[in-house]
């Protein structure tokens, strides 16, 4: 038996039939419409798709105050991060309460929302509550303070999905749940990721497929904060890494649709939803996951999953150490496994490995692959 999705219920899947498509999307045409930011957009897909499930739509102001106080939906539901739409206050004053307005991207209709609620939230609380921090320096807080001024909450009925890129491995939740029934896996691991995978991420990847039957790669793929490697080019350092390192019959590679919020411990909970959504049953959390500069501690997304219920979160936490090369062991390892002094660590920020990228340097082999390396230099020098 596969794990239930999130909430208990059904995987939710929000685009209409054929049937109603065609009357849908005409009368969608005739209604006012408001054209999606990125991120909304890429909100909008995992919603049709069930990568929120339970949730059906943009949330009202009642349930983005309980996620944001309680880190739960009223019914008691585990979720940390508000999922909402956002217009500027004409537009939302003009509209009647359970007006239809139609969300589209580049004009073009994708979905009908109806609007159940207009609301405004006091954005300091909500940031220090969500990210910890009501910073604007931190990009998610950054985000939500220049979203346009007012809330809108209703269900959507979804036209079509926003159009994205690597369709060949763009797999949605019931796609991923099948391959992994046909593969026979009733143990998945899931491995976020905003980065290219070096040997700190195959450490913990591998260490995880020691003890459950498949594992997915899941790299994330919507808004990213600009100094991160864009998806395509980690895209390519992943296929190299995984033909390369990985067997293949044991691995997934597909994307996740989601913007990062850099939200830290709130975001390792609703990317570990996620992932439950999709079909998996473990999920991968090492240090400082989803972090940003200096906000949250190293253990913060792992001490979170204390403050939920276990079953109602679903899917089980596998916690990871900070890793590193061991020069004087000759491997990976963490404070767990090796004695060795910290001179005797290879290890580098993002940072670091930002600036080596632009001075064209070459990464150490015991930071990362050569095969992944050479992509980034390459990626690096065209700029
Ligand atoms: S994240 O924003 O998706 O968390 P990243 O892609 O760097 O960033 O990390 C993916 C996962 O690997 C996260 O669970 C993170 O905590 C973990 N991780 C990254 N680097 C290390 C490391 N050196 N040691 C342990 N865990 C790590």
């Amino acid at each position: 038996m596969s794990i239930t999705p999130h909430g208990n219920g059904e995987l939710v899947d929000l685009r209409v039939g054929a049937g109603e498509r065609r009357a849908l999307a005409e009368s969608a045409r005739a209604l006012r419409a408001l054209e999606l930011d990125a991120r909304e957009r890429t909100d909008l897909e995992l919603l049709a798709v069930g990568g929120f499930t339970p949730l059906r739509g943009f949330m009202g102001e009642k349930e983005c105050r309980s996620v944001v106080r309680e880190m739960h939906l009223p019914g008691g539901v585990p979720w940390t991060i508000p999922v909402t739409l956002s217009a500027d206050r004409a537009f939302a004053d003009s509209l009647r309460a359970g007006e239809s307005i139609a969300l589209t991207s580049g004009g073009t209709p994708l979905a009908v929302l109806e609007v159940q609620d207009k609301y405004v939230v006091d954005r300091g609380e909500e940031g220090r509550a969500v990210y910890r921090t009501d910073d604007a320096a931190h990009p998610g807080v950054a985000a939500m303070q220049s979203a346009r001024e007012v809330r809108l909450g209703g269900p959507v009925r979804v036209l079509e999905l926003p159009r994205g890129e690597f369709s060949e491995h763009r797999l949605e939740p019931a796609q991923t749940r099948a391959e992994f029934a046909k593969r026979g896996w009733k143990t998945i691991v899931a491995f976020q990721t905003r980065n290219p995978i070096h040997r700190a991420h195959e450490y913990l990847t591998k260490c995880a497929l020691e003890v459950v039957d498949g594992l997915l790669i899941h790299p994330i793929v919507g808004e990213t904060k600009g100094d991160d490697i864009p998806a395509d080019v980690r895209m390519r350092c992943y296929r190299a890494l995984l033909d390369g390192y990985y067997p293949a019959q044991r691995v997934l590679l597909s994307v996740l649709p989601a913007s990062m919020r850099y939200a830290g411990p709130r975001e390792a909970i609703f990317h570990a939803i996620m992932r439950r959504n999709y079909g998996c049953t473990h999920f991968i959390v090492g240090r400082d996951h989803a972090g940003v500069g200096s906000y949250y501690g190293t253990h913060d997304g792992q001490k979170i999953f204390d403050e939920f219920d276990p079953k109602a979160l679903g899917i089980t936490p596998l916690k990871f150490e900070n890793s590193f090369w061991c020069k004087k062991s000759g491997c990976m390892a963490t404070d767990k496994t090796t004695n060795s002094a910290p001179s005797e660590r290879v290890f580098l920020s993002g940072t670091k490995v930002r600036e080596m990228l632009v001075l064209g340097e070459a990464l150490p082999v015991e930071f990362t692959r050569p095969e992944v390396a050479r992509i980034l230099v390459e990626a690096m020098r065209k700029g």
